[in-house]
């Protein structure tokens, strides 16, 4: 019988397999989400499978991310999702309604149902008890094509929480906390469910937030379960009939528990470079710091808004800092407006922006040259913000309001006595703000817009019987998608046309690597046409973004050999046709390097046969073989024949 939550709702939705860890499973799929920046591309290959409207229940199309309109290509996009969405049937949430996974989670957020979307951050609806997914953009049309959507069952964690979060301390926290303990790796192949004590003490945004950066983990997705909190939450939306309780009937049925006591907490703070270099803020405590950004799909609720109003009422911004508050949807920044929260925030000194992601993915807001930036945010990888050699802190919203008022990374408990913020009793709902599916028969005639930044899908050519190619690049462990393709803006209005958009790819790691790769592909070396990307463990950690495959993919990369994948985007390779390679014996990483010529004998036939044990030849100058060394693929018969094929829209097409 199905005891835990994620269990008795995969359960409910099963299409196909067993749900036994490392077993490929398929379930139904009840909503979708996308959002601008991943969402145009989803979109192109959703209506390159010729369906006439989008399938699940709810899906939506979110615009969040790409809000800087310098030329028409932003604008473009908006609308040709505007009018995909009228076209098809979804529903439309237009610039400045706020972040997709906030804006999801107040008016879409239900227990026991499933979501995948085209964002990593997707699993935020798992603190109203939803089990998401973040996913590739083809998946999602997948799912937006009636499509189940198809994984590898994890492992559940059970992860127990004891206590109540002292004064000052808030969810951010207890997922740094996480994140201190099990490293951005540590969440990979499992899902995080959460139980406990400690439970009743936690609202759905603040259970919400820290689902979000389970994603930081690594992990496949986080879910809580639904009770009295989720019930109170979907009260204030209006939504009471989306509830339902959830609760786990089995605890002893845990893969392994984690216990977390948040009394025993105190105020952290991730140092740059990556979301698990986290330790106590009195360690960083006397850093100076020169801007505050307070926003993000993880702590943009009216709570944590509101504590930091609060924290800020009758106080100054230190003359040093910058501070910029993004709420995370329109709703909470109108209840902010009610709440009489605005005033004091302006007054203090903030800079208050329309809801969106903004400088979360370099859209504006980039620090200054060694100036430090303290945010609320996600991630910190290395230049994300725009900045080249940025040092971005990530904390809770109030060691982020104590940094703004100091003018230094200290402990918030330095700002005195802490603030009560209760939900209030009336909340306003303004169902307006999203434009809802139209008819069957009015959609069928709205026309899709569509600017000159629109570029078709490109074909993708099946995989040949041998493969030779070069080492095109060799990296290190835990290389991100913002390394493979970077975001900001001057990238991101590219994501709906890759001829522009791969001439980025590794653009931070190697800026050298386009051109060096064009001028291999069109010089003397015209056999050696297609190319290998050599890694290290956790590669392709971060976004969900499909253009970190499709773009290297687009320049010829065909294979990518690494000690492990991260989850999304071993996905979108195998989705676009790249074979993903692991080492058997990760020792022989070290033979492998830039320009080597390497070869996959009999490829097609060995992979169609199901071998999951591949000889792989490295050649010496003179053409012949020099070593041979061995790689496992792991993947199932449909993947296998997808690869084969060229990619998953070849598959679908029928090959
Ligand atoms: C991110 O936080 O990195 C993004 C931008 O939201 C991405 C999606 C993208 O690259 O468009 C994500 O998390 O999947
Ligand atoms: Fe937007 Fe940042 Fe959340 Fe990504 S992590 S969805 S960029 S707010």
């Amino acid at each position: 019988m199905a005891k835990t939550i994620t269990e008795q709702i995969m359960q409910a939705h099963l299409v196909a397999g067993r749900l036994e860890p490392g077993a490929e499973v398929a379930f139904k799929i009840d909503h979708t989400l996308t959002q601008d920046a991943t969402g145009t591309l989803a979109y192109l290959e959703f209506e390159a499978m010729g369906v006439d409207r989008a399938k699940p229940e709810v899906a939506v199309s979110y615009v969040d991310h790409n809000l800087l309109q310098t030329d028409f290509r932003n604008a473009d996009d908006h609308r040709f999702l505007r009018t995909i969405a009228a076209r098809y049937g979804l529903w439309f949430s237009p610039p400045g309604n706020g972040i997709s996974h906030q804006v999801h989670l107040e008016r879409f957020g239900a227990p026991g149902k499933t979501l995948i979307g085209s964002d990593s951050h997707t699993p935020t609806a798992g603190g109203g008890g939803m089990l998401a997914f973040g996913a590739g953009g083809l998946d999602v049309a997948l799912a937006l094509a009636g499509q189940p959507f198809y994984l590898v069952m994890p492992e559940i964690l059970g992860v127990r929480l004891t206590g109540k979060l002292p004064s000052w301390v808030s969810a951010k926290d207890v997922i740094l906390e996480l994140l201190r303990r099990l490293t951005v790796k540590g969440g990979r192949g499992k899902i995080l469910e959460y139980f406990g004590p400690a439970l009743k003490f936690l609202s759905v945004p603040e259970r919400a937030g820290i689902a979000n950066m389970g994603a930081e983990l690594g992990a496949t997705t986080s879910v809580f379960p639904a009770d009295e909190q989720t019930g109170k939450f979907l009260r204030l939306q209006g939504r009471e009939a989306d509830f339902r309780i959830l609760e786990n009937k089995g605890q002893g049925d845990y893969a392994q528990v984690i216990e977390v006591d948040l009394a025993a907490l105190e105020p952290l703070v991730a140092c740059p470079g990556s979301p698990d270099n986290v330790v106590p803020v009195r360690e960083a405590a006397g850093t100076e710091v020169e801007q505050v950004l307070i926003g993000s799909c993880a702590n943009s609720s009216f709570r944590d808004l509101m504590v930091v109003a609060k924290a800020l009422t009758g106080r100054q911004v230190h003359p040093r800092v910058s501070l910029e508050i993004n709420p995370g949807s329109r709703q909470v920044l109108e209840n902010l407006a009610l709440a009489g929260a605005l005033v004091p925030l302006l007054e203090a000194g903030a800079k208050i922006m329309p809801p969106g992601c903004w400088g979360c993915i370099g859209m504006g807001q980039a620090p200054g040259t060694g100036a430090v930036s303290v945010r609320t945010f996600t991630r910190n990888f290395p230049g994300r913000s725009g900045t080249k050699g940025d040092l971005v802190y990530l904390a809770s919203p109030e060691t982020a309001a104590a940094a703004a008022v100091f003018g230094e990374l200290t402990d918030p408990r330095r700002l005195g006595d802490y603030p009560k913020v209760a939900a209030p009793r009336r909340f306003l709902v303004n169902g307006r703000h999203i434009i809802p599916p139209l008819p069957e028969k009015e959609a069928r005639g709205v026309e899709v817009l569509r600017g000159p930044n629109i570029v078709p899908f490109p074909e993708l050519t099946p995989l040949p019987d041998t493969w030779r190619g070069k080492v095109w690049l060799k990296a290190g462990d835990n290389v991100t998608t913002d390394d493979i393709l970077p975001a900001g803006s001057h990238i991101l209005p590219l994501r709906s046309n890759l001829p522009a958009i791969s001439q980025y790819t590794f653009s931070r790691l190697d800026p050298g690597f386009v051109q060096r790769v064009g001028d291999l592909v069109s010089g003397e070396e015209q056999v050696l046409r297609e190319g290998a990307i050599i890694g290290g463990e956790n590669y392709g950690q971060g976004s969900s973004r499909e253009h970190a495959a499709l773009a290297p993919r687009y320049l010829g990369v065909r294979l990518k050999l690494v000690k492990s994948f991260a989850r999304i985007h071993l996905a979108n390779l195998i989705n676009f046709g790249i074979l993903p390679l692991t080492f058997e014996d990760p020792e022989d990483y070290h033979h492998l390097h830039e320009d080597q010529v390497v070869e996959l004998p009999h490829i097609r036939e060995r992979l169609l046969n199901g071998e999951d044990r591949l000889p792989f030849n490295i050649l010496g100058p003179d053409g012949l073989k020099e070593r041979e060394i061995r790689v496992k693929v792991d993947l199932s018969d449909r993947q296998r024949r997808m690869i084969a094929l060229g990619g998953a829209l070849n598959l679908v097409r029928g090959g």
